[in-house]
């Protein structure tokens, strides 16, 4: 059986999920009767500490729609260099909201206040009107990286001093959360908005959610339309995410420990780079001295393990709900068999 780790978005429902989907009450969610989905945008929102939260079928949508709710045409916002919504998601940014990014380089994805105090800049005709800051937590091509609350308070210090909006990518929010056992409303606390999503580790097949005030919320909901997001008996997807939401949040403690257990054993190859300290939750990335990434995904992918590359030398294997511990354990010797048949 293929050892998949190319994502934890590969996940597929259990059958306690699937009865959730299969038993669930529908209605027209663009009127607003879709109890099921009506259900877990209270539960979500409640969970966060928030006023409001929405229903859409992607981060990438939930990401977009926030950009949108706090900007304007010709506004900047300001993304770190490897975030989600600038790398990812198809130039969304330029495309419908009409916004320039501003990066700012991070260390793993992870940038202070001082690093937003220097980029940031006075208002004057040449510039464009600084609107929105980012985060993404777990920063995903950071490998994982957990952003501490320390940092993202002092962050939101300079927001608010600068009348700042600020958006937090929480795509693997709730892995953050377990793996600092920091509460999901502390975390959300100092942001305007909080992208959510319930199909990467916690397992559910499709959704994700935009957190935040009734008011920001209510204007989402209109831009949710205007991309084509507004979904009809909707239930039956978000109660697969509902299932998620309440039952598989603990369980994303297994993927950190067996995300560690790898990266401990990848550190022992011979033509591998990785300082397994630096894994913190379900994304391992490590490095190939020898061979080329792409080389090594293919000669992988022969002894049934998958891996994406994320770099010239560069890959990523996410631990996910689908691989339990006996496979994690196989995986670094399969990784030496692979370098080796080079
Ligand atoms: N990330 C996917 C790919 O798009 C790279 C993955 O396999 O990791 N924010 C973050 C931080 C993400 O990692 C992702 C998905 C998204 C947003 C977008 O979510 P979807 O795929 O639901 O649009």
């Amino acid at each position: 059986m293929l050892i998949d780790l190319r994502s934890d978005t590969i996940t597929q429902p259990t059958p306690a999920m699937r009865e959730a989907i299969a038993t669930a009450k529908v209605g027209d969610d663009v009127f607003g009767d879709d109890p099921t989905v009506n259900a877990l945008e209270s539960y979500v929102a409640e969970l966060l500490g928030k006023e409001a939260a929405i229903f859409m079928p992607s981060g990438t949508m939930t990401n977009q729609v926030a950009l949108r709710t706090h900007t304007e045409p010709g506004d900047e916002i300001i993304v770190e260099s490897q975030a989600h919504i600038y790398y990812y998601e198809g130039g969304a940014p330029a495309v419908l909201s009409g916004v320039m990014c501003h990066l700012v380089q991070g260390k793993q994805g992870i940038f202070n206040a001082s690093d937003l105090t220097k980029t940031l800049r006075p208002p004057d005709v040449h510039f464009p009107k600084t609107k929105l800051v980012c985060l993404e937590n777990t920063h995903n091509r950071g490998g994982g990286k957990v952003y501490p609350l320390s940092e993202i308070k002092a962050i939101a210090q300079v927001c608010q001093e600068h009348k700042l909006k600020f958006h937090l990518d929480g795509a693997r929010f709730w892995n953050a959360c377990i793996a600092t056992g920091i509460s999901e409303a502390d975390y959300a606390q100092p942001f305007d908005t909080v992208s959510v999503c319930f199909s990467k580790g916690l397992g559910a097949p499709i959704g994700s959610a935009l957190v935040g005030s009734r008011e920001s919320i209510e204007r989402a909901r209109r831009f949710r339309k205007m991309f084509g997001g507004g979904m009809r008996q909707a239930g039956i997807i978000a109660a697969g995410a509902l299932y998620a939401l309440k039952h598989h949040r603990e369980r994303l403690a297994e993927d950190h420990i067996n995300a560690k257990i790898l990266a401990e054993g990848l550190h022992q190859i011979q033509g591998i780079e990785i300082n397994p300290e630096d894994v913190q939750t379900n994304i391992v990335i490590f490095h190939t001295t020898s061979i080329s990434a792409q080389t090594l995904v293919e000669q992988l992918n022969e002894k049934g393990v998958a891996v994406l590359a994320v770099g010239s030398n560069s890959l990523r294997a996410v631990t996910n709900l689908m691989v339990d511990r006996e496979q994690i354990q196989q995986v670094p010797g399969l990784v030496e068999a692979a370098i080796n048949a080079k």
